[in-house]
């Protein structure tokens, strides 16, 4: 590279001073799908960026960017907003759909960039296909190391039917170069030749690895291989994610690269964008987890931010496991007193555990989105829908209110008998004196934005709205809910959610989530 090239790139970044999770939290640049590398005395991680406009359900994403620090717990960063994008780098690629890549380091000390992006052209169903590009430095300039095309497609090396993301690339001790990739469950691997570049094949189908949905992460360590990925293995009882949509990071460790596979357990619990990637790296002798989340200013499922947290190992169990990573947040004010006790309830639902695309935790989490997806509220539509349907809130302790304020969400319209609909009507009940009471007051059954609720005070540790579906005769909407609020006569600091489910008041069904 030129001295004027490189001045270019170092004009092009900047110093940030990150105050803990996400790195860049300012909402300026999005940064997701973090891919780590350790050169020298240098931590990079790279990333993709999400510009998709606040409430636009799309990855819109156009370009990688890269942070490098030399000790994550200064906070201090470096930031090259934009690095590489599809279309500049390889000839046969579209612009957009920059998804997760990796940047490895040849034995040859050059830079490899394993890259996701979309094939112009080509008979594929699905585009996705898999470039290298190579650079001498991770901040490039990169150029296409195999410009005949992609090295994995639907058509290359072999035929095969999967969608084509996610990269994730180790070279072993002895030199041999390994790639696994693969979504939606499928899950590929194979050998490639020591150039960096050229596939030795066969793919092989991966298995063991329980749960995997995406975003593999192979690393080595003492002799044992490990497998990182997003699982979204689903339920109430699942270690991983109770709702469709999350993943956690599961991981699986083999024998050798090209497995046996071995499931051992959750790394990461969902975090707070419906996808999870991770990658993980040795660094100054300790290790850490980079992940993404929605947890930066107007972050979102598809506005999500890197984080960085330690991860170490369990080395008294053979072969030595990865222990769960505690993700941490940059400091953040006390949340303002509320009306709103519903904070610190706890939530229960008539159809509990529920369908898993939706998630109760969302009734009460205190965050409207302006597109929801299925986890962002909770609902219970399945095929034959119930013609009513209650949500409820316990506390520990009994607290006073005087209003209430609801959130519905609607794909259809009101008296629509498919579908999610607004509820034909519906009321708040309370329990007090031994058995659920109705709270007199008016209910307005709208989709626009909160429907609020004036009454009485009243004082109890259970409250309930009862709904009543839209539809006729045998057939009903669905119904669903994406913010309550119980509202209490005066503002209070917000207490702790109790870590366990209350008590029933009516000693009824203990159905929690
Ligand atoms: O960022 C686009 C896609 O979302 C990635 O390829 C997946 O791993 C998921 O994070």
């Amino acid at each position: 590279m030129t001295p004027l090239i490189v001045l270019a790139a170092q004009l092009a970044s900047e110093t940030v001073h990150s105050r803990g999770n996400p790195i860049l939290a300012d909402g300026r640049y999005y940064s997701t799908d973090p891919a780590p590398l350790v050169d020298g005395d240098t931590l990079w991680i790279l990333a993709g960026r999400d510009e998709a406009p606040d409430g636009v359900n799309d990855f819109i994403m156009n370009e990688w960017q890269l942070l490098s620090t030399r000790n994550p717990a200064s906070g201090v960063w470096r930031h090259y907003p934009a690095i590489a994008r599809p279309e500049a780098v390889f000839a046969w690629a579209e612009p957009g759909r920059a998804y997760a890549g990796q940047i490895v380091k040849g034995r040859d000390g050059r830079f490899y960039l394993y890259a996701p992006v979309l094939q112009r052209d080509g008979d594929a169903k699905d585009k996705f296909a898999i470039g290298v590009a190579v650079a001498d430095r991770p901040t490039g300039p990169w150029r296409d190391a195999h410009p005949a095309g992609p090295i994995i497609s639907q058509r290359v090396p072999e035929p095969n039917d999967i969608q084509n993301i996610d990269p994730t690339v180790l070279i072993d001790d002895d030199g041999r170069v390994y790639i696994y990739w693969g979504t939606f469950g499928r899950l590929r691997a194979m050998e490639l030749a020591p150039d960096m570049v050229t596939p030795k094949g066969p793919e092989q189908v991966v298995s063991g690895a329980t749960g995997f949905f995406e975003a593999p992460w192979l690393l080595k360590r003492r002799g044992t291989y490990y497998l990182l990925y997003a699982a979204n293995n689903t339920g109430p009882d699942s270690p991983c994610t109770p709702t469709l949509y999350h993943a956690c990071q599961a991981y699986a460790s083999a024998p050798s690269p090209m497995g046996p596979w071995t499931y051992r357990g959750v790394v990461l619990r969902p975090v707070s964008s419906t996808t999870s990637h991770a990658g993980a790296v040795e660094f100054k002798g300790r290790w850490y987890l980079t992940y993404h989340t929605a947890d930066a200013k107007g972050g979102g499922h598809f506005r999500r931010s890197v984080a960085i947290d330690p991860m170490t190992w369990d080395d008294s169990v053979s072969p030595p496991a990865i222990r769960p990573v505690q993700p941490t947040k940059a400091p953040t004010p006390p949340p303002a007193p509320t009306r709103n006790v519903a904070l610190s309830a706890w939530a229960t639902a008539s159809n509990a555990p529920g369908p898993v695309q939706y998630w109760i935790a969302a009734l009460n989490d205190g965050v409207v989105r302006t597109s929801p997806l299925p986890p962002d509220m909770w609902g219970n539509w399945t095929k034959a829908n119930p013609a009513s349907a209650w949500i409820e809130y316990r506390w520990p302790r009994p607290v006073t209110l005087n209003g209430a304020r609801i959130r519905f969400f609607a794909d259809h319209p009101a008296g629509a008998d498919e579908g999610v609909a607004p509820p034909a009507a519906w009321h708040l009940e309370y329990w007090g004196q031994g058995r659920w009471r109705r709270i007199a007051a008016t209910y307005p059954t709208g989709v626009d934005g909160f429907q609020t609720v004036r009454f009485a005070p009243i004082t109890t540790r259970c409250l309930r709205a009862v709904m009543d579906a839209s539809g006729t005769g045998e057939r009903h909407a669905g119904l669903a809910v994406e913010e309550w609020e119980a509202l209490s006569p005066t503002p209070a600091p917000v207490s702790p959610r109790p870590v366990a489910a209350p008590a029933g008041c009516a000693g009824d069904r203990a159905a929690t989530l």
